[in-house]
C-alpha cells in the first residue's frame, strides 16, 4: 500500500535514533509532569494530569511506531531495503487525534476559565483540531498523487487557521484580568504552539517540493518527531510554569513544610 524508499545505512540510523530519542522524551516528561502536580495549587493538577496523558500516549505510539519501523526494513549488502512488511503510518495520526485535542484541553484547564467560557471554547476548539486531522490524513498517506496531497494539505489547513483564530482572539480576550506573569507566559505559550505545529504543515508539503523519495521520507519522519517531542514535552514544560504562576498569584502555591 504505502511505498517506502530503500534507505542508506545513515539515513536508517538517523530516524533510528530520533524515534528513539523521541520514545526517552516522552516517557521521562509522562513520570515529571505526574510529580509535578505535587507542585501546584489543586485547581491546575488536572492541567498537569493532561500533560502527562499527552506524552504516555504518545511515549505508547512512538513504541508502536519504532518496531513499525524495524519490521519495515531489512540489511541487504550494508543498505536498508524495504523488508516487505508494511510501515505503520497511521499510528502518528491516530495519536494526533487523541493528543492534539488534549493539548488544547490543556491549555483551556491550566487558565482556569469559567466553566461555559472554558466548555464553549474547548468544543470548538475540538471540532477544529479532528476536522484538521481526519482531513490531513488522506494527503499524508498520497505517495504519488502530489496535486491530491495538496488538495488535502489546503483543506485541513483551514480548521487550523480557525483554531489559531481561537487562540489569539477569543482566548486572548478571555485572560486581559489575569497577572502580567500570566498573561505573558500565555502569550509564550501560543508562539510556542504556533512555532511547534507550523512545523506539521511544513513537513507535510516537503514530498510536493520534488525533494526525492529518501530524502523527504527522512525528513517528514524526523520532522514530526522532533516537532512531537517540542509540542508535547516542550509545551507540557509551560503549561506546567503557568500552573506555578497561578498558584502562586492566587496563593494556593504548596507550601514547603521544611520551612514553614
Ligand atoms: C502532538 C501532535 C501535534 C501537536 C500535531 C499537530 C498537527 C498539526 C498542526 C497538523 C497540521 C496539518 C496541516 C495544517 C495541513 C497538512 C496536514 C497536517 C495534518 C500535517
Amino acid at each position: 500500500m504505502n511505498m517506502l524508499p530503500g534507505l542508506a545505512a545513515s539515513q536508517y540510523a538517523l530516524i533510528y535514533n530520533v524515534l528513539s530519542f523521541t520514545i526517552a522524551s516522552m516517557l521521562s516528561s509522562f513520570v515529571f509532569f505526574l510529580a509535578a502536580r505535587q507542585q501546584v495549587g489543586v485547581a491546575y493538577r488536572p492541567a498537569l494530569l493532561f500533560s502527562a496523558l499527552v506524552v504516555g500516549i504518545a511515549g505508547y505510539h512512538y513504541l508502536r511506531i519504532f518496531d513499525s519501523f524495524n519490521d519495515a526494513y531489512t540489511l541487504v549488502d550494508g543498505a536498508y531495503a524495504p523488508s516487505g512488511k508494511p510501515f505503520n503510518d497511521a499510528y502518528r495520526y491516530v495519536d494526533w487525534l487523541l493528543t492534539v485535542p488534549l493539548l488544547l484541553v490543556e491549555l483551556v484547564a491550566v487558565l482556569h476559565l469559567s466553566k461555559a467560557v472554558g466548555r464553549s471554547m474547548l468544543i470548538k476548539l475540538i471540532i477544529a483540531a479532528v476536522l484538521m486531522i481526519g482531513l490531513g490524513y488522506p494527503g499524508e498517506a498520497e505517495y504519488t498523487n502530489m496535486t491530491m496531497r495538496a488538495v488535502w494539505g489546503t483543506l485541513s489547513s483551514i480548521p487550523f487557521v480557525y483554531i489559531l483564530y481561537v487562540l489569539w482572539v477569543q482566548l486572548g480576550a478571555q485572560v486581559k484580568n489575569e497577572s502580567a506573569a500570566v498573561q505573558s507566559l500565555l502569550k509564550t505559550t501560543r508562539v510556542v504552539l504556533l512555532a511547534t505545529w507550523g512545523v506539521y504543515p511544513i513537513t507535510f508539503l516537503l514530498p510536493i517540493l520534488g525533494i526525492g523519495m529518501e530524502t523527504s521520507f527522512v525528513a517528514v519522519q524526523s520532522g514530526y518527531a522532533f516537532a512531537d517531542v517540542a509540542a508535547k514535552c516542550g509545551y507540557g514544560l509551560l503549561i506546567f510554569f503557568i500552573a506555578r504562576a497561578k498558584s502562586e498569584a492566587d496563593g494556593s502555591l504548596p507550601q514547603d513544610k521544611a520551612h514553614a
